[in-house]
């Protein structure tokens, strides 16, 4: 193998290694969600892991996705295929709200 053909298939590797983005993660901790709204690719995985010692859940307000009670270190997983803006908040304390934001990068 030329060395032009190793160094390119290095930088695809590189390039794969940065397009992955890997989970995002939400903390419940407080009574809220941190951070309260992120923006990811479609087709990543949001995880909130709760962190409080009051069960709380993560129930988007069209109901795509919908946690069941989470109790301390639980966690929820939904994967957001679809560009878009999805508004949740906790059943427990509808106060609680997040955004997550999908966009195509
Ligand atoms: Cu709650």
């Amino acid at each position: 193998m030329g060395a032009w053909k190793t160094g390119a298939a290095l930088g695809a590797w590189l390039a794969a290694c940065m397009a992955w983005a890997g989970p995002q993660q939400v903390d419940i901790s407080k009574f809220a969600f941190t951070p309260k709204e992120v923006t990811v690719a479609p087709g990543t995985k949001v995880v909130w892991v709760n962190h409080d010692e009051i069960p709380h859940t993560v129930s988007g307000r069209d109901k795509t996705f919908v946690s069941k009670a989470l109790d301390t270190d639980d966690r929820y997983e939904h994967v957001f295929d679809k560009e878009g803006d999805y508004a949740y908040f906790c059943a427990v304390h509808p106060y609680m709200t997040g955004v997550v934001h999908v966009r195509k990068p």
